[in-house]
This record gives C-alpha cells, structure tokens and sequence, in this order.
C-alpha cells in the first residue's frame, strides 16, 4: 500500500483571527493538488514552539514554509531564521496602519536571511500559494505543467471580460 504523502507546504499563522484570508491560501494551493500543513504560532505568544517548528521543519518533509502575520510581524523572520527552507511571508492587515506595519516588519529582513514577502492581504495570500508552486515546480514538470494552465486560464478570462465590454 502506498504510503500517504505529507504536505509538502506548511502555513503558519501567528493568530486563528488570520484565517479568513490564510484561506485563500490553501484553498489556492489545493487547486494545485497540493495539500498542506495549518499551524497557529506566534513568534511573541509561542516563541519555542515556533523556533522548534521551523527547525524541524526540513527534517518533516516541508519544502515551502509560508508565514501570516499582523502588526508588529517577526513570526516570517523567526521562521526564517531557524530553516533553510524558503520562507514566504503574508502581511496581514492589523487593527492599524492599514497592515503598513505588517508590511514593512514582515519585508525589511537583514540580507542572508530572506522572506519572500507578497502583498498585503488576500491577493498576498493567493500569491504566498503561487509561489509556493512555482518554487516546487522547478524540480516538478506536473506542477509546471498546471501553472501554464493556470496562467492560460487566468489570460482567458481577462480577455473574456475586455469582450464582454465591447459586446
Ligand atoms: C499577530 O497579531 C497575528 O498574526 C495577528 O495578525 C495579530 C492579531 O492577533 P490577535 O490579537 O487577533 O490574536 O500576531
């Protein structure tokens, strides 16, 4: 019997209230076929846990860790700081600073250390799982395979919705 495959990407959240975008997320990444691994943890509420996530996190099978947090945002950096595998980083917007402040703590790594850093919120959160799949697909013809697919069917529907304008 084949042995079930474990997700190859983990996403870490340092908060449960940073779902309802980290959705979009996983639910981009199973478009993909890929599953993946939620985690809570914080790298200012569950600092060890955290460290010992990321340490192990190779070891686990991981090959893309993406990171979501708010405000003053260190979990990526903590992440990244304890693995070599690649780190992305989602800014979620917080109670202030319209997620500026996620921004720029999430992005503003010293050099040797970085974290990929997408966009603020739900499109980040969609662009965290497409890079995630584009790093993976270099080793992975299938998955290079669907993100042409992808790629097709998002240019398809642009030029779909210019046509429908000039009906
Ligand atoms: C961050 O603080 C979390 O990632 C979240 O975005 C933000 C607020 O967390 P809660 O106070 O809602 O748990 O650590």
């Amino acid at each position: 019997m084949e042995a079930t495959k474990k997700p190859a990407v983990a996403i870490v959240m340092g908060s449960q209230t940073d779902w309802p975008v980290m959705e979009f997320t996983r639910n981009t990444l199973k478009k993909f076929g890929i599953e993946s691994t939620v985690k809570v943890m914080s790298a200012h509420r569950t600092p060890h846990e955290a460290v010992e996530f990321a340490e192990s996190a190779a070891d686990n099978g991981y090959e893309v860790i993406i990171g979501a947090a708010g405000g003053a945002a260190h979990l990526c950096g903590v992440l990244a700081g304890h693995t070599v595998l690649p780190v992305i980083g989602v800014p979620v917007k917080g109670w202030s600073l319209d997620g500026l402040d996620s921004l720029l703590s999430t992005v503003q790594m010293p050099k040797g250390v970085p974290v990929a850093t997408v966009a603020i919120g739900k499109a980040g959160a969609i662009n965290a799982a497409i890079l995630a799949v584009q790093i993976m697909g270099g080793a992975d013809a299938e998955l290079r395979a669907k993100m042409v697919e992808y790629k097709k069917t998002m240019a398809e529907e642009v030029i779909a919705a210019d046509a429908a304008l000039q009906a």
